[in-house]
């Protein structure tokens, strides 16, 4: 570690150079970016961050950038396959009796289909989203713990290739997307198919886990100068918020899906009636994930829609401090309402009410922030572009889906659609409605900052449109097929019950959905290829990612600006005011106070490295192998050892020995 002695140039001539001081001594110290010209510090920085050459150059990489791009590329193939498993459902369901796809077929892909949704892609890609863009936000050069953030992808990769081969090999889970006892458990499970799922969701919450601890210190230690809690963009106080969400709710899923394995392979009654266990203890540890799970999907959604509509309203955000209280409030809020998911177990009647309650409540600071987006766009003059489009689709899909949920949080009507359609409904406005159109707006919204090109516009409002009308038509109906009492996870219904006609609808609705994401899809390679070129700032937004060049060069800024605003860019018109004193011959960050962002200290960020790779690799042989045995965990602790100490081997950087 090296004390901060860095400068703004606010209060520095350019030409002095800034001195080393405190522990080191200064023949270790390299060159450094002080008073240096523009073409050197390029060829410095370039040199110091770039990703190596060749194969094994590209599999060692550790810039945030093109982990996060990988990351959306393979959540995006996850979406597609998700996508697919939803309408070979809907084929099957598009008129009664069909027999294309039999009842053990449609249980693996409705469990895939949900698993996939969940795990695979929503919360990656709302997770990548973040480690591309946090680290820009706030104006340093790469996210905390590089390796780490490599790790989590090698482990997301390797989880979903478990569970999709495991799918081709009609191994795939067939116990729907929460697995819940008996069912899943060893009397009613043989086979491995529920041990697939134990494994693969305790394995790709692995991954979650280690964003989520470096995105939370990325944003606590590694911000701009002078960017105080107060000046931090709302996406990543959003981000901020859900990574201590996970980091909360994603142990509980782990320790459930672990108690299960140990009851199906160790032998264990956890959750055993019969034996003193406990089935519903099941239900509690998986929802008390499962509902902030929803949270971790919506609240980077909400950063999303809080970055675009100022880009487009062409004003800062109405009730900024507003916003931010909200999303602290859902994020507490969102841990107090897991039992409404457990309604129909026979609750006693005060436990009930008091979940009802609180799941009313978060509707308050939900409100909240869709007044304070709706008047920032009253006052502001809106510009209607694609981004935004996407975000008003959200607003009235979102709203629907939270009506809905206010009416579900109601014991009595709860009970009655409880395991119907209205559900299937409900969930897909909310999942949809409140996190894809999102993502998708911020798609057109980033696309141009991560690969130099626009998207096309005309596509655009093409998808948009198709989008919504494919949405409403496939999900809307599923209301009234629910309230006549058709149940969710069935793979067929007699004719005679008269569901044929709408259930057609529904699946042409969902044709057309799914036909929108290929449009999407052709959209996004198109303007990769042949895309106008976008600068810098093509919405002339006001954050720090758009003060660098798009694509951002490897290093992310060449000088590290000095934050005065929530919108820099839009406070001082002239280049942003920058800090400086890092070294360019070694991978500095600038370390900040949490409060204040008063520069702290220089830091090294990790190198380029194989290990994370293969720490992955040995970690998932380990979990592949669990599914077979419980010793695969004690054989398996020794390459991971091994793959560890490789990665944390010093390497002579007398740093290290500090
Ligand atoms: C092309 C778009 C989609 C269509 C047509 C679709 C359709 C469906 C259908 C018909 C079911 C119910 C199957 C049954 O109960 O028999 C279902 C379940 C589900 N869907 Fe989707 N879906 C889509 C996108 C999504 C997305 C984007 C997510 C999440 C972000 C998602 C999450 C889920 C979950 C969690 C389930 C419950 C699975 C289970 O019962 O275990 N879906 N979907
Ligand atoms: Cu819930």
């Amino acid at each position: 570690m090296s004390s901060a002695d860095l400068t703004s140039e606010r209060d520095l001539p350019p030409e002095r150079e800034a001195s080393a001081k405190g522990d080191i001594a200064p023949g270790r110290d390299g060159p450094r970016d002080t008073g240096m010209d523009d073409a050197s510090l390029h060829r410095w920085l370039a040199r110091t961050w770039r990703t190596p050459a060749g194969i094994i150059g590209a599999l060692s990489s550790v810039d945030h950038k093109v982990i996060a791009r990988r990351y959306l590329i393979t959540a995006f193939l996850f979406l597609c396959l998700g996508g697919l498993n939803a309408v070979a459902m809907r084929i099957q369901l598009s008129g009664p009796q069909r027999g294309l796809i039999g009842p053990d077929l449609y249980n693996q892909l409705f469990t895939m289909h949900g698993v996939t949704m969940m795990f695979l892609f929503a919360v990656p890609i709302v997770q990548a989203t973040g480690i591309y863009l946090v680290p820009l936000m706030v104006g340093t050069r790469n996210i905390a713990f590089p390796r780490l953030n490599a790790f989590s992808y090698w482990v997301y990769v390797s989880g979903g290739l478990f569970a999709w081969v495991s799918f081709a090999l009609s191994m795939a889970p067939d116990v729907g997307w929460f697995a819940y006892v008996p069912l899943s458990g060893p009397e009613y499970g043989p086979g491995k198919r529920a041990d697939v799922w134990a494994q693969m969701i305790t394995y790709t919450e692995v991954s979650s886990l280690a964003v989520a601890v470096a995105t939370i210190v990325t944003v606590f230690k590694q911000r701009a100068p002078g960017m105080s809690l107060d000046k931090i963009p709302l996406y990543v106080w959003s981000l901020l918020v859900t990574s201590f969400v996970v980091v909360f709710a994603m142990p509980a899923v782990m320790i459930t899906s672990t108690f299960l394995i140990l009851d199906r392979l160790v032998g264990t009654h956890i959750f055993n009636p019969a034996e003193g266990g406990d089935a519903l203890l099941f239900q509690h540890l998986f929802w008390f994930f499962g509902h902030p799970e929803v949270y971790i999907i919506f609240l980077p959604a909400t950063g999303m829609v809080s970055a675009i509509i100022p880009a487009f309203a062409r004003r800062p955000v109405f009730g900024h401090l507003g916003l931010v209280l909200s999303l602290i409030a859902v994020g507490f809020l969102s841990f107090g309402l897991w039992v409404h998911h457990m309604f129909a177990t026979g609750l006693p009647k005060l436990g009930a009410s008091v979940f009802t309650a609180s799941s009313m409540m978060i509707a308050i600071p939900n409100g909240i922030q869709i007044f304070c987006w709706l008047a920032t766009l009253w006052d502001g003059r809106p510009v209607i572009r694609t981004p935004l489009l996407f975000v008003l689709g959200f607003f009235f899909i979102f709203v629907i889906g939270g009506l809905t949920g206010v009416m579900l949080a109601s014991v009595p009507l709860d009970l009655q659609v409880h395991d119907t359609y209205f559900v299937v409904a409900h969930f897909h406005y909310v999942l949809i409605g409140g996190a894809v159109f999102p993502l998708l707006g911020a798609a057109y919204f980033w696309f141009p900052k991560i690969t130099g090109r626009m998207m096309s516009e005309r596509l655009g409002r093409w998808h948009f449109w198709l989008a919504l009308i494919g949405f409403n038509a496939a999900f809307f109906p599923m209301h009234i097929v629910g309230l006549w009492g058709m149940p969710r996870r069935v793979y067929t219904y007699p004719a005679e019950l008269g569901w044929g006609n709408i259930n057609l609808f529904i699946s042409a609705g969902a044709v057309l959905f799914f036909l929108s994401f290929v449009l999407f899809a052709f959209n996004l390679v198109h303007s990769v290829l042949k895309g106008a070129p976008a600068g810098d700032n093509p919405w002339d937004a006001g954050t720090l990612e758009w003060a660098t060049s798009s694509p951002p060069p490897s290093y992310n800024f060449a000088r590290i600006p000095v934050v005065t605003n929530v919108e820099p860019l839009w406070a001082e018109r002239e280049p942003l005011p920058v800090a400086t004193g890092l070294r360019v011959d070694a991978r500095e960050l600038i370390i900040s106070t949490v409060a204040e962002a008063h520069p702290d200290i220089r830091e090294k960020s990790a190198t380029p490295s194989i290990w994370p790779l293969l720490a992955a690799i040995a970690v998932g042989g380990t979990f592949l192998y669990s599914i077979f045995t419980p010793w695969a965990i004690v054989w398996g602790a020794a390459p991971i050892a091994v793959t560890l100490i490789g990665w944390f081997w010093p390497k002579g950087d007398p740093e290290d020995e500090e």
